[in-house]
């Protein structure tokens, strides 16, 4: 339940790393950071610690940006923009912007927020909650910051438990049983598996809550070191493991949905096949995310469009949506859509097929186009007649397609095969 008023997070400020590229979802993160890659329909994946953060009561927030944040930039500042100073309400984004010296980027995630450190003086907070801006799940972070404040912690990591094969991917961690972390861990190449629950290990989601003045020092402390990242992975959370007292929250999202035995959801959407899955999940019966809870919003910059449109008539040029979602401003023309997510304003011709499919803004499908198991990038023009997902071989000669079958389409990769073809 969202607890606007509450004591913690109204000294708090959110943090938000958005800097990475994100390379495994490919050619999705060629013009764009992994944060600003659009999400279930209508938002941007930052978009979820975001409202995350905002249902959460948090009213001070900062955003880290670096690799092609222009997109990511722009989106912020369309729907991002509505915090008033004048209410104690703060939203900045820092790009790497080499304020503190000319050929310094952000080298690492703590040095990202070392080289704003004046600006975070300034929120005159006295938590800051580290959050990546990358991850698709809803928390209510006020606990985690009770959390942290009871058990009187350097720092509070938020975790979550993952198979043991996946787990190489993460900070790993163990604990005692007082949540305390007695080791650390950074994407270990053999990870081990819990007590009592080998197959399993406890990972971190790479967030974290400290009192602001302690992760000051540190970080002016860790800016000195030569043999330091300056990564909160691989340098900050280590050293207060071994010198301090780091504790464990574990996730869980019972507090923002509607059946608590429900598994809690979160998900790094970081490969194509993850991307599409989670995407695609949403059309299932009863999605496991719930983007219709009005009591946990995932807020977003919206267009201003009309409503989807089906166009159907007698001579069998059938405008249907079955088991999907489809945005607004889209025009279904003639088209079967199954099991597939549209985003704002995709616009599809008679006789086309959509299977299976995730397509993003802006997207136009020609006349007799089938598509299945395939995510398009937004702005393409799927061309008339294209068949796609039904021929592997073929398809790869001209798209990236996954182990499991899944096709990424760009215009590029199409205008490619229009000029050999
Ligand atoms: P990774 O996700 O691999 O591991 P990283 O690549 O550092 O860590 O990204 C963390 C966040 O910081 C992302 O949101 C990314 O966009 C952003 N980021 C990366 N480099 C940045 C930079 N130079 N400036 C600004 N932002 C940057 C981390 C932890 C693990 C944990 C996983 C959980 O290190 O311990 O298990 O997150 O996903
Ligand atoms: P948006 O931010 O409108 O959602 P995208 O995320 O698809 O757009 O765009 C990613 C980035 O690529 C943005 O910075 C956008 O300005 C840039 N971009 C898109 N198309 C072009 C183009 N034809 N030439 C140069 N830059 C482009």
């Amino acid at each position: 339940m969202a607890r606007p008023n509450a004591r913690l997070s109204s000294k708090t400020m959110a943090f938000v790393l958005a800097g990475g590229r994100g390379s495994r979802l490919r050619e999705l993160t060629d013009m764009r950071a992994k944060p600003a890659v659009y999400f279930g329909g209508k938002s941007r994946i930052i978009d979820f610690a975001l409202s995350n953060a905002l249902n959460s009561g948090i009213r001070k927030m900062a955003i880290a940006t670096q690799y092609k944040a222009h997109s990511l930039i722009r989106h912020c500042q369309r729907g991002w923009s509505f915090f008033r100073a004048e209410r104690n309400e703060y939203l900045d984004i820092l790009p790497a912007s080499q304020r503190v010296s000319e050929d310094k980027w952000y080298v690492g995630t703590a040095d990202a927020v070392t080289q704003n450190i004046d600006i975070i003086d300034s929120y005159d907070v006295e938590y800051i909650l580290i959050l990546a801006g990358d991850h698709i799940y809803k928390m209510d972070y006020e606990v985690m910051l009770e959390e942290h404040v009871e058990t009187n912690a350097d720092v509070t990591v938020g975790c979550l438990t993952v198979p043991r094969e996946e787990a190489s991917a993460f900070g790993v961690m163990d604990v005692d049983d007082s949540l305390r972390i007695t080791s650390f861990l950074e994407k270990p190449a053999d990870p081990p598996g819990m007590p009592g629950d080998p197959d399993k290990t406890l990972a971190s989601m790479g967030i974290y809550v400290f009192k602001w003045s302690y992760l000051r020092e540190l970080l002016l402390n860790d800016a000195e070191e030569s043999e330091s990242k300056h990564d909160f992975g691989g340098d900050i959370i280590p050293y207060i493991v071994r010198n301090g007292r780091a504790q464990a929250h574990r996730f869980t999202d019972s507090c923002v949905k509607h059946d608590p035995s429900a598994p809690a959801y979160w998900r790094d959407v970081g490969t194509v096949d993850a991307y599409w899955k989670a995407n695609i999940d949403l059309t299932n019966f009863t999605p496991d995310l719930d983007l219709w809870d009005k009591n946990w919003p995932i807020w977003t910059y919206s267009e201003s469009v009309p409503p989807a449109k089906f166009i159907h008539d007698e001579a069998k040029r059938r405008g249907t949506a079955v088991s999907s979602l489809v945005s607004g401003g889209c025009i279904i023309s003639g088209t079967e859509v199954r099991n597939s997510l549209l985003f704002t304003m995709v616009h599809t011709n008679s006789y086309a097929q959509l299977d299976h499919s995730v397509l993003l803004p802006y997207v136009e499908v020609g006349r007799h186009a089938r598509l299945t198991k395939a995510v398009v990038d937004r702005g393409v023009e799927i061309p008339e007649g294209l068949i796609v997902g039904e021929d592997p071989k073929e398809d790869a000669k001209w798209f990236r397609v996954t182990d499991t079958g899944v096709t990424l389409i760009t215009q590029a990769m199409l205008d490619a095969r229009a000029a050999a073809t």
